[in-house]
Formats: structure tokens, sequence, C-alpha cells
């Protein structure tokens, strides 16, 4: 099984549901993890250390680390129409 390249830290949120439609109307692989809002998780040193910002969405890739969503949350969605 292949491992996708992608992590994304997201929540049940209008943002954290852009970046996981962005990725799947795109068809990138990536893993999910939750991050409960609720328990202030995006405040957490270990959360930081992904995005010093404390917010979701925030993806790595490849080691690669981006700030806010780092997806242009309308731009890739323009040819899909219909997804998300
Ligand atoms: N423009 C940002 C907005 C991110 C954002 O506001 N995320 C909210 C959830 S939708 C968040 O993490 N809120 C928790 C906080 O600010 O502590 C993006 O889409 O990346």
């Amino acid at each position: 099984m292949r491992e996708a390249m992608i992590d994304l830290y997201t929540a049940p949120t209008p943002n954290g549901h852009k970046a996981s439609c962005t990725l799947e109307a795109l068809g990138i692989e990536y893993n999910a993890h939750t991050v409960n809002l609720l328990e202030n998780e995006q405040k957490k040193p270990e959360f930081l250390a992904i995005n010093p910002n404390g917010r979701i969405p925030a993806i790595v890739a490849a080691r690669e680390r981006t700030k806010e969503t780092g997806i242009p949350g309308n731009q890739p969605q323009r040819p899909y129409p219909g997804h998300c």
C-alpha cells in the first residue's frame, strides 16, 4: 500500500472541509489527523510545531510546512464544478 505524502491536520469546520474537499477534488491522497478545537489542541506545542499560527487546517507535505491552509481555497476548485 502506497503511503500518502501529505498529512492534513483538520477539524470539522468550513475551513477544515475546504482543505479536504480541495485535496479530494484534485485526487491527492492524504492522511487526515483530527485536531480537537474544543480541547484547544490547536494551541498545544505539538500542533504549534506544525503550524505556529495555531489554526487548522494545516498541511505537512514531504516535510515542507505551510501556514494557514497552504491551499488556494477557490482556484483549484474552479475546474471541478460540483465538488465541495
Ligand atoms: N484563513 C485560515 C483560517 C483558519 C481558521 O480560522 N481556522 C479556525 C477553524 S475554521 C481555527 O483554527 N480556529 C481555532 C483558533 O483560532 O484557535 C485558513 O483557512 O487557513
